[in-house]
């Protein structure tokens, strides 16, 4: 079994999904979202394209969650930081969410050729390896990146992803593998302080979101391994 890594969904018509499992990672901050969401009590997710689409689902019942641009969009009930699903303003807990953010959900979207498509963050890493040893099939790591660009945060969830199968999977065929490993290991020492000269996280502390990153870079946190079926990303079982 083969572990590849896809460093943006420009890339992705380069890689064949079908008998694979795509695991899609938008670690700032969509999956790790996602992953607090379902771990914290909300029942399914439905990623959606654009904000509309979002907030006509409320008339389903459906809590809204919207970014663009890292920002909370107008008009719905949460934005796209965890602590969303965790500071109590808005009960979340047993709720449906539709969510749509600038670069995880339409990685998503994008992804669905795969047998399975998972979502993954640091927050789950563990879970996530232990679904893929299971699974017995190649993996492609499918990073969101930011419209459309290699991002260090997703390649760092990679290479991390990449040390914990190395055992189980070939992580050394793909130069785009072992480029995410050489990351990990000069960043897995201090992942936030490693983290301050990418970007978004200087994109996310421009908007005083610095706690999001250090709450987004904390591994093991939660064991659930969501999966996008049918439209609906809920916890596998
Ligand atoms: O691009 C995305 O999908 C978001 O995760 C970006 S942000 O962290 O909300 O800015």
């Amino acid at each position: 079994m083969k572990l590849d890594i896809c460093f943006s969904p420009e890339l992705l018509s380069l890689y064949d999904l079908r008998g694979r499992v795509a695991v899609v990672v938008d670690i700032l901050r969509a999956t790790s979202s996602i992953v607090t969401a379902l771990a914290e009590g909300v029942t399914h997710l439905v990623p959606v394209s654009e904000v509309a689409e979002c907030q006509a689902l409320a008339a389903d019942g459906y809590l809204t969650a919207a970014e663009r641009d890292g920002r909370q969009a107008a008009g719905v009930d949460l934005g796209n930081s965890p602590f969303g699903y965790l500071d109590g303003m808005v009960p979340t807990r047993g709720r449906a969410v539709a969510i749509t953010t600038t670069n995880g959900t339409r990685a998503l979207h994008l992804s669905q050729a795969a047998d399975t498509v998972v979502v993954g963050a640091f927050l789950n890493l563990r879970a996530v390896a232990g679904f893929l040893r299971r699974q017995q099939k190649d993996v492609v790591v499918v990073c969101a990146g930011w419209k459309g660009n290699f991002c260090l945060e997703d390649t760092l969830f990679g290479g991390a992803l990449a040390q914990h199968l190395a055992a189980d999977f070939n992580t050394t065929d793909s130069d785009a593998t072992l480029a995410a490993l050489d990351l990990w290991q000069a960043a897995q020492v201090d992942v936030s302080g490693y983290l301050l000269k990418s970007s978004h996280v200087r994109r996310l502390n421009s908007l005083e979101l610095h706690k999001d990153m250090e709450f987004c870079v904390r591994q093991d946190v939660y064991d659930v391994v969501p999966v996008y079926q049918n439209g609906r990303i809920s916890i596998d079982r």
